[in-house]
Order: C-alpha cells, then sequence, then structure tokens
C-alpha cells in the first residue's frame, strides 16, 4: 500500500492544486436521508448467544446498529416469527436433523433447531437494542408451512409481508440492511430489496452470519451480482 506522502508525490503537486485533502483521503461517507431507511433484521434472543440458533459473534452487531441507528430517521426493524411445529424445524421432520435440508412444495428448505416462536422469550427483541424512533416491527415466518427468511417474500417467492408497499409509501428509496444472519434474512432481504427496485446497502461489520455448508461466501456472491452494495457501518456519516 501506497502512503499518503507516496501517492501525493507521484500525483505530482500540481494536479492536486484546489483539491482538498479531504476530497481525495476522506473515506466516502453516505448520508442517509428522509428517502434511506434502516432495516434491522432479527437481533433476537434465539440468535445471541445462548439462545437455541446462536449465530457466532451475534451480540457484536448489537453496539455498532445502535451506533448507526442514530443517523436514521427511518428505522424499520424485523422479528422472525415462527408458529410452534413450524416447517423449517427439524423436530417436525421425523429422522431429519438441524442444519439437513428437505423438499418442500416451494422448494428446498434448510431445518433449524426450533426458534424464534411466537411470543416466547427467545423470539423477543435484544433488551440491548436502543432505537427508540424505530417506526415498524414487520413478523415474518407466522405461516405454519412456509417460512421467510426475506423480510419483503415469504420463501414461497410470492407471499408478500407488505414491506414493500409500506416504504413505498413512506417514499423509502434506499435501505441498509444490518442486522442476524448475514447469509439468510440479512442477504434474502437484500435481494428481494433490489428486486422490488430500492438501492440497497449491506452493512457488512453490523451483520454476522451462521454459514452452513459456504452459505456466506455464497450470499455475498449472490449480493454482488444483484448490486447489493456492501459497506462499513464506518463509511454512514454519523448523524442524521
Ligand atoms: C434466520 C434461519 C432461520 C435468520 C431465521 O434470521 O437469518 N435464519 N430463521
Ligand atoms: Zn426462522
Amino acid at each position: 500500500m501506497l502512503n499518503r506522502r507516496q501517492i501525493l508525490a507521484a500525483l505530482g503537486t500540481t494536479a492536486l492544486a484546489g483539491l482538498a485533502p479531504s476530497a481525495l483521503f476522506a473515506a466516502a461517507t453516505i448520508k442517509p436521508d428522509d428517502t434511506s431507511a434502516l432495516l434491522v433484521i432479527d437481533v433476537q434472543n434465539c440468535f445471541l448467544p445462548g439462545g437455541s440458533l446462536a449465530v457466532k459473534e451475534g451480540e457484536q452487531v448489537v453496539p455498532v446498529i445502535n451506533k448507526m441507528a442514530k443517523a436514521f430517521s427511518n428505522v424499520v426493524m424485523t422479528q422472525d416469527w415462527h408458529t410452534p411445529g413450524h416447517v423449517s424445524f427439524a423436530s417436525v421432520h421425523s429422522g431429519k436433523k438441524p442444519f439437513e435440508t428437505i423438499d418442500l412444495p416451494y422448494g428446498k428448505q434448510v431445518l433449524w433447531p426450533d426458534h424464534c416462536v411466537q411470543g416466547t422469550d427467545g423470539a423477543s427483541l435484544s433488551k440491548d437494542l436502543s432505537i427508540p424512533q424505530a417506526e415498524l416491527i414487520i413478523r415474518k415466518g407466522f405461516h405454519k408451512d412456509v417460512d421467510s427468511y426475506s423480510a419483503f417474500l415469504e420463501a414461497d417467492g410470492k407471499t408478500s409481508t407488505g414491506l414493500a408497499g409500506y416504504l413505498k409509501g413512506r417514499k423509502i428509496k434506499r435501505v441498509f440492511v444490518a442486522g442476524l444472519a448475514t447469509d439468510f434474512c440479512v442477504a434474502w432481504t437484500a435481494l428481494d430489496a433490489r428486486k422490488a427496485g430500492f438501492e440497497v446497502y449491506v452493512v457488512e461489520d453490523a451483520c454476522r452470519g451462521i454459514d452452513n455448508q459456504g452459505s456466506l461466501a455464497k450470499a455475498w456472491a449472490d449480493m454482488a451480482k444483484a448490486g447489493v452494495k456492501r459497506i462499513q457501518s464506518a463509511d454512514i456519516a454519523a448523524s442524521a
């Protein structure tokens, strides 16, 4: 890596005349505006340490999200919200173990430990989240026979959660996605947000993944291909 002095030397001083150093060296700063929304995905006890489907380092996203959220006037949170005996639970398929897959009418389904059952403590949002301005909590995965990683569309690929309509009704154009898990609910949400016509940013250090059989690398590749922008929380200006 060249350091700043070497870059300046290489460019020569004439090329730089009139350019403020900040224009050359500042991290690209993204300023959320009234047409931007932060989507905080599934920061729920089940996905945090001690939870039934704990995501490694999942708790580390909480302070990052709390800080970043201060820059957003629009924040939507999601809650995975399954019925007891939900079709995505390995426990309801005899002979099947968590992280194996089965074929369902709508396609391949990864099977999970029982998690985020409606009304349980595991399904509660983390008590350490501190985002008082959050305006909507959208629940998903509440149809017993259909999963929903995405905050926009259930896994049948056609049943809407209503989120796209909500965001469009509020004139939102850009969404920033953070939370758990990068390779499932975050990625599926980001991909569907693109399909719905939003500009989409996934904030990498505000997410953690499950990484089941290469799922994390595949998710990043799919998101890149779909035009999802991969950024860090430091790329976002500190306040609205
Ligand atoms: C999730 C697996 C099952 C997630 C939800 O929030 O990423 N993953 N249900
Ligand atoms: Zn789930």
